[in-house]
């Protein structure tokens, strides 16, 4: 766990046969497929995307039915959009029924120890450096940005991997060429804004704005490969495009019920005591999934029927 609260039972990472578990995020649980002496494949991984939601930092215990199949399925669709500007670590979706539709097998790559962050819009972490000294990531903007304004152009704005529990730290553009080389810094710097600048030309058509992303690249004979979670509502910020108006924080296309309730009274949960939220009620539950479900199929225009075990 990255933050010390562990998943409720029901939405913990499974046991799956012919596989060895090796890490579970917040959201997310890693395992290695076993060779035919039973021992754990170094080539390949199961990336297995979980119901679980994380609010304000915490892993909440209400899973939300079919978010892990949701966001597995608009990830492959981004990975397909995405294919001519960069490979991916994608092997297979031919995974155990207990986790089909939400597992994908993937090659396993030498990851860079950087987190690829670019921004179209001004928010969060970006937000607070700029009102700090009026630079992102080390570039200079202009004066009278808000919270939510359109960037010039959009931004490389690296950051480290924390170790689990601990915050990414925002990475200057010279720290990122001296942890990789300044060759491969500048294509995941050219890679991660060109996969952000795609992604809204995309969302756009479709009322949605996506204001920031983190994407994570593994190398493979000298190259890129896209890895991870791409363009998801848990990997960025996706807005709806319909209510952007700069000056306060945006709604949020995906989370925007669940945040609303527990900073409602109704919940009778208070942010800053550090306690875990309480559960959600049954129609937050409803309405979010709702949520996921309908970015999904208007970003892709596909259907969303559920194809996995759940
Ligand atoms: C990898 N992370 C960080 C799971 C994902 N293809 C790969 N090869 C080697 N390592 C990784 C991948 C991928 N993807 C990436 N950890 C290992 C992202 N985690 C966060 C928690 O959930």
């Amino acid at each position: 766990m990255t933050d010390g609260s562990p998943p409720s039972a029901a939405a913990s990472a499974p046991d799956l046969p012919g596989y060895a578990h090796l890490y579970s995020g917040k959201v997310r649980d890693l395992y290695a497929p076993l060779d035919d002496a039973g021992h754990p494949r170094t080539d390949r991984l199961l990336l297995v995307a979980s119901d679980r939601i994380s609010a304000f930092d915490f892993v909440l215990e209400t899973p939300v039915p079919d978010k892990g199949e949701v966001l597995t399925r608009m990830s492959l669709w981004w990975f397909e959009q995405l294919a001519d500007l960069v490979p991916n670590h994608v092997v297979s979706t031919d995974v155990p029924d207990a986790v089909r539709g939400r597992a994908v097998l993937v090659r396993r790559l030498d990851m860079l120890p950087v987190e690829c962050v670019a921004r179209a819009y001004l928010t969060g972490g970006g937000l607070r450096e700029y009102r700090a000294d009026g630079t992102v990531s080390g570039i200079a903007l202009p004066d009278g940005l808000t919270d939510g304004s359109r960037l010039p152009e959009p931004l490389f704005t690296p950051s480290t991997k924390a170790p689990s529990g601990q915050h990414d730290e925002p990475m200057s553009y010279a720290q990122v060429e001296a942890a990789v080389g300044p060759d491969l810094a500048a294509r995941a710097r050219d890679l991660t804004t060109r996969i952000l600048v795609r992604g809204n030309e995309l969302a756009a058509e479709r009322g949605i704005i996506i204001a920031d992303t983190k994407v994570e690249f593994g190398v493979v004979d000298g190259g890129l490969v896209l890895a991870d979670e791409v363009l998801t509502p848990d990997s960025s910020r996706f807005w709806p495009a319909e209510e952007w108006e700069p000056g306060h924080p945006q709604p949020s296309v995906d989370k925007e019920f669940v945040r609303e309730w527990l900073l409602s009274p109704a919940s009778g949960w208070d942010k800053a005591s550090g306690e875990a939220p309480p559960p959600l009620p049954d129609d937050v539950i409803e309405r979010t999934r709702a949520k996921y479900v309908e970015a999904y199929e208007r970003l892709t225009g596909r259907s969303f029927t559920a194809r996995g075990a759940a």
